[in-house]
């Protein structure tokens, strides 16, 4: 998968040369290009915002950087083939609070895809234009993270990046560890002890060094159930 981010902080993405994010870009799993919004001005000061018409607190982010980013992240499909890009051509995502909830199954579902655009904006947001001019060359999704309100998009990014990179066939080791993991199955993770079997006074479950694999997977469910129940009743079905 190759993955664009636009960004006035463009070393804010330093840390996806770490951890697992790092060693799959190292084996060619993800290609990243982090792009600095500011390289796409044209004065002296590097201007990307502006006041907002209409008045009010704040200001915005100009479109003509982003026309030009977008032109060379995404080039210009022009005429006929525009329909066509749009439908095969990189998926760009506005992280903003006003977008859709992201979740597991969008995180899956970006993970299938071939090239991701990560828009990041600051202050109010983005001139309205920049999304509506993307859309006529490539898809165009705006994600939110959830109901609190961040500084700008590159933290958000971030947390989309890492949780549909590792989604990437062969980004996580063993493919296993995956499935059992809270929200894959729709209810949280199941608790998880290694030895000792008693530490401090506190005792690993009886039933998991029972050997007992039935009765372990069992004992796992209704974990998982029950914290569902406790914390997210409402990802339970009725
Ligand atoms: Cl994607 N962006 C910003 N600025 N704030 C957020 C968010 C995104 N998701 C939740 N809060």
């Amino acid at each position: 998968m190759r993955i664009d981010i636009v960004s006035i902080f463009p070393e804010f993405f330093d840390v996806l040369d770490i951890s697992l994010l790092g060693k799959a870009r190292r084996a060619g799993l993800i290609e990243l290009g982090v792009h600095d919004l500011r390289d796409f001005t044209h004065d002296r000061h590097r201007t990307v915002d502006d006041t907002p018409y209409g008045g009010g607190a704040g200001m915005v982010m100009k479109p003509e950087p982003w026309g030009e980013a977008f032109d060379e992240i995404i080039g210009d499909p022009g005429g006929e083939a525009e329909q066509d890009a749009a439908a095969s051509g990189p998926l760009v995502i506005f992280p903003s609070p006003a977008g859709l909830q992201f979740n597991q199954a969008m995180a899956r579902e970006l993970a299938a895809e071939q090239h991701l655009v990560f828009a990041c904006g600051r202050y109010e947001g983005i001139d309205q234009r920049v999304v509506e001019h993307t859309a006529t060359r490539a898809r165009v999704r705006l994600v939110s993270l959830g109901d609190y309100v961040l500084n700008g998009g590159e933290v958000a990014a971030m947390a989309m990046i890492e949780a549909i990179g590792r989604l990437i066939p062969g980004v996580v080791g063993n493919p296993e560890s995956l499935v059992e993991e809270s929200h894959e199955s729709g209810l949280l993770e199941y608790p998880s002890y290694t030895k000792p079997a008693s530490w401090r006074g506190f005792d690993v479950p009886p039933v998991l060094l029972s050997g007992n694999h039935a009765a372990v997977a069992a004992w796992r469910h209704e974990q998982q159930l029950e914290r569902t129940r406790q914390v997210r009743p409402d990802l339970l079905p009725g």
